[in-house]
């Protein structure tokens, strides 16, 4: 039995609630964090010693790291799929996790560095130069994507695969936040083709309005 701890409207979770759904998996979704709280006791520390969700229980053995988890899950349940979510062949499942390594570690940083100085700072305490530095690393962020998506249609690989995860993740948050953007006609029709995948509307496409001025969580 697959268990996930974890708020929906989190970022992190939203990257695993869709790898979930792509997998077609049955899972029991446990709020946590945030109002939910619940983070912070002797159990859930038991599971994650940083105190932080997304954690996914997969009958006894605890994973925690959003992306930790999509890959697990990838690795352990794609078998069914003719187009497995992550490759069997090191060498292309490496240049799979190239992607998510760099969204983590680069673009993650910056578009969240907006969300967190624009939608959950209150207006008041918010300062525009900091968003700007962050507004400027995401326009070419994303100009490197749309190079990219001018030669392919998926960020590794002929197909739909765990390189798509984190960084598609980042777009419903990109395009909705009010700030400018450059033109990225490849990364809107990239964005297009993920919002027919039913989980990443389902999960990622999630207004964020809940969130706005709070800074506690
Ligand atoms: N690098 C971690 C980050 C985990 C993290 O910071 N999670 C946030 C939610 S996105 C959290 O637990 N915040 C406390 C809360 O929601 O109460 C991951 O990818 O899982």
């Amino acid at each position: 039995m697959l268990k996930l701890w974890g708020r929906a409207s989190s970022f992190n979770v939203q990257k695993v609630l869709w790898t979930l759904s792509e997998l077609d998996l049955k899972y029991q979704h446990i709020n946590a964090g945030g109002d939910a709280g619940g983070l912070d006791t002797r159990e859930f520390l038991a599971m994650n010693p940083h105190g932080k969700v997304p954690v996914l229980a997969d009958d006894d053995k605890i994973i925690w790291e959003s992306q930790s988890i999509v890959r697990y899950l990838a690795a352990n349940y794609s078998n069914r799929s003719e187009h497995p979510l992550s490759a069997t062949d090191t060498t292309i499942r490496a240049q799979q996790e190239s992607w998510m390594d760099w969204s983590l570690s680069s673009l993650e940083r910056d578009v969240l560095g907006i969300f967190w100085l624009l939608v959950r700072t209150p207006q008041a305490q918010q300062q525009p130069s900091r968003i700007q530095a962050h507004v400027k690393a995401c326009a070419r962020h994303y100009q490197l994507l749309d190079h990219l998506l001018e030669q392919q249609l998926w960020l590794a690989c002929d197909h739909f695969s765990i390189a798509d995860i984190p960084a598609g993740t980042t777009l419903f948050r990109y395009f909705e936040m009010a700030i400018e953007r450059p033109e990225l006609p490849q990364v809107q029709a990239w964005y297009a083709r993920l919002q027919e995948r039913p989980g990443y509307r389902q999960h990622v496409m999630r207004p964020f309005d809940e969130l706005r001025g709070k800074l506690a969580f």
